[in-house]
């Protein structure tokens, strides 16, 4: 980790990007060795105050942002590609009623690079409630970025209303399955993995049999020495199960991939920047361009997170990726859309917190369900038969009612205020959840 020190703070261009200065910065490259050193480092000093990692051999090591401009010439024969994640469009509640704009404005970054990514990687939630006009509008911004593709993952979001069939037919070409596919650029191997579809209720991100036996087939040709770039929705490690941030058989999936000296794991989902190294693994997770969540266990519930608007362009960024061949060296930089360091601990606690104090408590009538904080009030209801049961959804986050038994119609997707009611005919119980947050459960007696 470290911080980027021979800069001059007032000096930013149009675009807010840092103008850097001092003995870092190279001004004129004077090498002919045709490798852009200038955009080099200014893409690295854009990022401000960032977090720079690396893996050497397959060891994990930290080095100072400072000592990027001494790399050998062959380390800066870099691949550089960028994630953007949860760019959710359509959302338009408090926490920011324009995730166009700032997408747009993650585009704009990227462009500004002096360096083009070779591609970017969209690790999912690219929607907020899988509408067409919805993916409309994302292409419609991402295809502004220069570069030459754009590969993507779905998240729970964009698949949500239809078990990714839509999704899959903007997006399938080239895929396998559910949307699962691998690429080579440069000696790495990508491998973009689809972990949510066909959640069960109390479980968390799932990848399934079908998945995991493609991977172990994908992954069989290669030599233990190619580098590895991984990349899902939900993250392949445990971050907060309470919160479904994890995938249940992720453990499968990484055994295949214990043989490789470098495997890099590049996840969304959570909002936040948060990173874990584990043997030959390091993972690491994404901001969103729309909205932040809180750090785990400091919020009641997870969701939208509405900090004071000077601080929102401190928590939305995106990932730049710089692959140094021949040292298996994998730079990750966080960058926030204002430049400045991400700003989620100044944030979080107090932000969640007066969420909830703000939202009024719905008050239930009889035979309704409240959904508030991603849970079910009262999670067991006790009806005669016959009875209509509604849900009523309080929270800021769409969910999708479920029946296990499927003895009734699954809800559509419920977005705030909105209801689903069911007419239950017959005696028993009925066990249901929410197909978009599988860790929701709740109950209906009928008697
Ligand atoms: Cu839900």
């Amino acid at each position: 980790m470290g911080h980027h020190h021979d800069h001059d703070d007032d000096k930013f261009d149009e675009q807010g990007n840092t103008r850097p200065t001092g003995t870092n910065y190279i001004a004129t490259d004077q090498s002919e060795d045709g490798v852009d050193r200038r955009g080099f480092l200014r893409c690295m000093a854009w990022a401000g105050t960032a977090t720079v990692w690396g893996i050497t051999g397959g060891v994990p090591k930290s080095f100072a942002m400072s000592r990027l401009p001494f790399l050998t010439d062959t380390e800066r024969k870099s691949i550089f590609f960028a994630q953007v994640s949860d760019s959710h469009i359509g959302f338009s509640k408090e926490a920011n009623k324009d995730v166009t704009a700032t997408l747009r404005e993650a585009v704009n970054k990227l462009n500004a690079l002096p360096q083009s990514p070779a591609f970017v990687l969209h690790t999912g939630d690219i929607t907020q409630l899988a509408k067409p006009e919805e993916f409309d509008t994302a292409n419609e911004v991402l295809k502004g970025i220069k570069s030459d593709r754009v590969f993507y993952v779905p998240g729970e979001h964009d698949v949500a209303t239809d078990n990714g069939a839509s999704y899959l037919q903007r997006y399938g070409k080239g895929t396998v399955g559910g949307g699962w596919h691998s690429f080579d650029h440069t000696g790495v191997h990508f491998i973009g993995l689809v972990n949510v579809l066909n959640l069960k209720a109390g479980g968390l991100g799932t990848l399934g049999a079908e998945q995991i036996t493609w991977l172990k087939k994908d992954v069989a040709r290669l030599s233990s020495s190619t580098p590895i770039v991984l990349f899902a929705h939900v993250p392949l490690w445990t971050v907060y199960p309470a919160w479904g941030w994890g995938t249940d058989d992720s453990e499968q999936a990484l055994a295949l991939l214990k043989r490789f000296g470098s495997v890099t794991v590049l996840n969304g989902h959570i909002h936040q920047i948060m990173q874990k190294v584990e043997g030959n693994i390091t993972f690491h997770t994404a901001m969103s361009t729309a909205f932040p969540q809180p750090t785990p266990g400091t919020a009641p519930a997870p969701g939208p997170m509405k900090v004071e608007p000077e601080k929102l362009k401190s928590v939305l960024g995106i990932t730049n990726v710089t692959f140094i061949p021949g040292r298996s060296t994998l730079a990750v930089v966080d960058a926030t859309l204002s430049g400045l360091p991400p700003a989620f601990e100044a944030a979080s606690h107090e932000a969640m917190m007066k969420r909830q104090t703000a939202r009024a408590a719905a008050p239930l009538g009889p035979n309704e369900i409240g959904i508030d904080n991603f849970n079910f009030t009262p999670p067991t209801l006790t009806v005669r038969t016959g009875t209509k049961v509604t849900w009523i959804n309080n929270d800021d986050v769409p969910h999708l009612i479920v029946n296990i038994q499927n003895k009734f119609r699954q809800s559509p997707v419920l977005d705030t205020d909105q209801k689903f009611s069911a007419i239950l005919t017959k005696a028993g119980t009925y066990d249901y959840f929410c197909s978009l947050h599988p860790k929701m459960q709740g109950k209906i007696i009928v008697t």
